[in-house]
This record gives C-alpha cells, structure tokens and sequence, in this order.
C-alpha cells in the first residue's frame, strides 16, 4: 500500500503528542480559534533556540486581529494537540502528551502596531513563569493539563499601555537531557493594553539570544532515580530572565 504523505504526517503527529498555542480568553470570554495569534500551522517543537522561530514558533497562522485588554486582566490561553483541540475523539494527547513536563512562560515586547510589527528585533521581558513545584512534583504544563488545555495567568498591574506582542511558550523537557532534545512551543498574542501603569523595563532580552542550547533550564535530565519526572526532587531553573515585579 502506498502512503500518502499527508497521511504518514497524520500518522506522525498522532503520535508525538506535541501542542499549538490556539486561543486566548480575556476574563473568561474566549476569542476564538487563533483570534489576535501569530501561530504555527504545525504541531513540530523548535529545537533549535538559535533559530527564529524560537519568537512565535514556525510561520502560519496570522490574525489581522488585535485583542484589548486590560492590566491586571485574567488571560486564559488555550492548548490543543492539533488546531481545534483533539486530533480524533478521545485523544489522548490533546491537549498535550503527559510525557511533556515543563515551564510555562509569558513574555511581553512594546510594538507599535501588535497587528503589522515584525516580531523580530524586539526587546522581550517575561511577566509570568511557573516551572517546577518540588513539593506537588507539579509543572506548568501539568496545571494547563489539568485545566484542560487552558492556561491562566495574570497581566501585571503596572505595565505600560499600548501595543504588545505577548509570547507565551511552554517547554517540553521530556528529551531535553540530550543535546537540541528539548521542545519550545509558541506563539504570540496581539495585545493592546489599556488602565495599566508606568512600568517600563529596565531589562529586555532578544528572540534569538535570550536562550543557549546549555542553559541548565534547557539541557537538563528531569528524571530521578526512580525514573519519574520531578527533578531529582530539586527546583528547576526555567530560561530566561525573572519575571518582574510591580
Ligand atoms: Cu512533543
């Protein structure tokens, strides 16, 4: 029998359990498929943290939408094994492969037009991280698992308004104790902030840049002896900058 190419791509995808960054709710109101997002049309991780699609994952998607906010506003953000959520009923994994422990993490960059600026060149700072909770043995991607492929966090108070790009990535570390084996998923969010504050960081990061390959959040064996994934019940140190402070 000859495989189609499309079909031996379904046949991959389904059994790599990887995720997409598809949905943004503002307060409980949900948006709706990749409203406001700059996403991949594909599932495939980034590897390769040199690369530019470390920014807001593989080129794709594309809204022409901006989505208004407000500081301090509850931001859901929504994951699915494949665009849509489930590949086929009962999936099990949508909205990502139990395999994949990991952090979550949420970066803001100043555009002047969320809708029509490069997302290259810009200077990133991170509002949001939850990683590793050696108490619970809870990662990020477990609490989105566990809310069923929705992700909560809130935007600080005291950011500046106007225009963002809002890059919310969630890092798989099921491979990552080998050399490129950990997965970075993302996209980006097009925000326009209103009622926040005076905020303006006095540190930023670059996509690429931010992220070595040895960062010991990025090549790192998250198994302990007993082969469960909880660190060696030690804390875990995501990438990339703290998250600030109001
Ligand atoms: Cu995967």
């Amino acid at each position: 029998m000859k495989l189609s190419l499309a079909s031996l791509l379904t046949a991959a995808l389904s059994v790599q359990g990887h995720a997409i960054f598809q949905k943004v709710s503002i307060n409980g109101q949900d948006h709706g498929q990749l409203t406001g997002l700059r996403a991949p049309n594909t599932n495939y991780p980034v590897e390769d943290v040199n690369s530019q699609d470390i920014i807001c994952g593989q080129s794709g998607h594309r809204s022409s939408t901006i989505l208004n906010v407000r500081a301090g506003d509850r931001i859901g953000t929504f994951w699915g094994h494949v665009i849509g959520g489930a590949q086929f009923p009962g999936d099990p994994d949508n909205p990502i492969a139990r395999s994949h422990k990991g952090p979550i993490q949420v970066y803001l960059a100043k555009v002047d037009n969320a809708a029509s600026a490069s997302h290259t060149g810009l200077r990133w700072f991170k509002i949001w991280s939850e990683g590793f909770d050696v108490g619970s043995k809870r990662w990020g991607v477990d609490t989105m698992i566990n809310n069923g492929g929705w992700y909560y966090f809130n935007l600080p108070q005291c950011i500046a308004d106007g225009q963002y790009l809002m890059r919310v990535e969630l890092l798989a570390l099921h491979s990552a104790g080998n050399y490129r084996g950990a997965q970075f998923y993302q996209s980006c969010a097009q925000i326009n902030v209103s009622g926040g504050g005076s905020f303006t960081p006095s540190q930023t990061v670059s996509f690429p840049g931010a992220y070595s390959q040895n960062d010991p959040g990025i090549l790192v064996n998250i198994y302990g002896l007993t082969g469960q994934p909880d660190n060696g019940g030690k804390p875990y140190q995501a990438p990339g900058p703290a998250p600030i402070t109001c």
